[in-house]
């Protein structure tokens, strides 16, 4: 094929993937609606990413740099847009931090011109990945994220590695502040800033880790508050939801994005981890704390919130359902920490067994709803049973007076 019917051919493969419209699912399960198609994949990153488009230097009109995966996005309204930080991974396995915006959040998302060129700390970074995105009410947005490097006290060991949490900032997520990463006692990963002071001091969801995949001994999502967000250091730190043995979080749970602010109380979203014959299975989870103690949990529905699908148990890390960006339209207020109201509209980004990214899509009332009425984990089949006794019970009693 000629060079620039190729071109053409390929720029308008790329605009119709872009432009497609996303339909959502007609019945579900009542506490959010699911989405026909991702809302990013590897392939909607700008062409100009990955091709050379001058025949001269690239006469086979080849790609130069491949693109894997675009998946666990941080996310933010910003204007009118709904805008995603997502984490993109090239053919080399490096993971990257690009923008991408949508007018109405279920599709049409374009990734802006360049990558986040994200400044290094004192000792750089091999990878970085994983961004939680939290306007604080001190006025900057913040981005904590995963740094990954070598760890060096294993030099013979090429897998060996360290997990620590990176924090920038930014006014408009082009130009970004890097500040000194966390320092903690043990590894973090899934670190993330609550969107307001707590008794004066900036308060971190941390999820302490032995070694770079083992939790180990760090018990499940924790909480520390930091005096000063330019030296971020965690010296006490209290778990707040701890992981338990037949659970959904049995090896391992981390904060998804900042919690939302509702009368009720703070709605989180997480993930949970656990064991099975063919690996891992990473499902999605919630629970609320109350607004006048963060630390104390108020409502623990059992099991999961959303698991993989369909196509979606498959990707290159398989049965991983993940989530690091949530958006809440509506709010008073003008931080993170705005206080919503039951009829605002909820778009919760998760991604796919480390491949692609997806939206769903809810209401705080129907999230609320579903963290205070979902009945508890008994921890053993009985209390499960006596749990679906229950509702068949109450069934019994409405339907047989109708
Ligand atoms: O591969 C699944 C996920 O594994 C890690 O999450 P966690 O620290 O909870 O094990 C992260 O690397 C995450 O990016 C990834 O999606």
């Amino acid at each position: 094929m000629d060079f620039q019917e190729k071109v053409k051919q390929v720029r308008a493969q790329h605009e119709a993937l872009l432009t497609q419209t996303n339909i959502p699912e007609t019945l579900g399960n009542g506490i959010y609606t699911r989405y026909a198609n991702p809302v990013l994949t590897g392939e909607h990153t700008p062409l100009e990413w990955r091709y050379d488009f001058n025949p001269g230097t690239n006469p086979h009109f080849m790609q130069r740099i491949m693109m894997n995966a675009a998946f666990n996005a941080g996310a933010i309204r910003w204007g009118e847009k709904y805008v995603v930080v997502a984490r993109v991974e090239g053919a080399d396995r490096k993971s990257f931090f690009a923008v991408a915006e949508s007018p109405n959040g279920v599709d049409n998302f374009r990734f802006w011109d360049e990558p986040i060129t994200m400044p290094e700390d004192e000792i750089p970074g091999t990878n970085i990945y994983d961004m939680r995105l939290t306007k604080h009410e001190d006025g900057w947005i913040y981005g904590l994220f995963c740094v990954e490097r070598h760890d060096d006290t294993k030099p013979g060991d090429l897998s060996a590695a360290t997990a620590t949490c990176g924090i920038a900032r930014t006014k408009d997520l082009k130009e970004w502040q890097r500040l000194p990463d966390l320092k903690t006692r043990c590894q973090q990963r899934n670190v993330v800033l609550h969107p307001e002071f707590v008794n004066g001091k900036y308060a971190l969801y941390t999820r302490p880790q032995d070694g770079f995949i083992d939790a180990g001994s760090g018990g499940g999502i924790g909480w520390a508050l930091v005096d000063d967000i330019c030296h971020a250091e965690v010296k006490e730190e209290v778990i707040i939801n701890s992981r338990r043995y037949h659970t959904i979080m049995e090896v391992k749970n981390g904060e998804g994005p900042h919690p939302i602010k509702t009368p009720q109380g703070w709605l989180h979203l997480a993930h949970g981890v656990r064991g099975c014959a063919s690996g891992l299975r990473y499902v999605l989870y919630m629970y609320m704390t109350s607004l006048e103690d963060p630390t104390r949990v108020i409502a623990q529905p059992g099991g999961y919130l959303l698991v993989p699908q369909g196509d979606e148990y498959i990707g290159d890390v398989m049965n991983v359902a993940f989530s690091n960006g949530w958006i809440a339209e509506g709010g008073e207020g003008t931080h993170g920490g705005a206080m919503h109201a039951p009829e605002d509209r909820v778009f919760l980004y998760y991604a796919s067994s480390d491949t692609r990214l997806h939206v769903a899509t809810s209401t705080i009332a129907q999230l609320v709803d579903y963290c205070m009425n979902t009945p508890e984990d008994g921890y053993t089949t009985g209390a499960s049973v006596e749990n679906i006794k229950a509702l068949i019970q109450r069934n019994r009693e409405y339907l047989g007076k109708k």
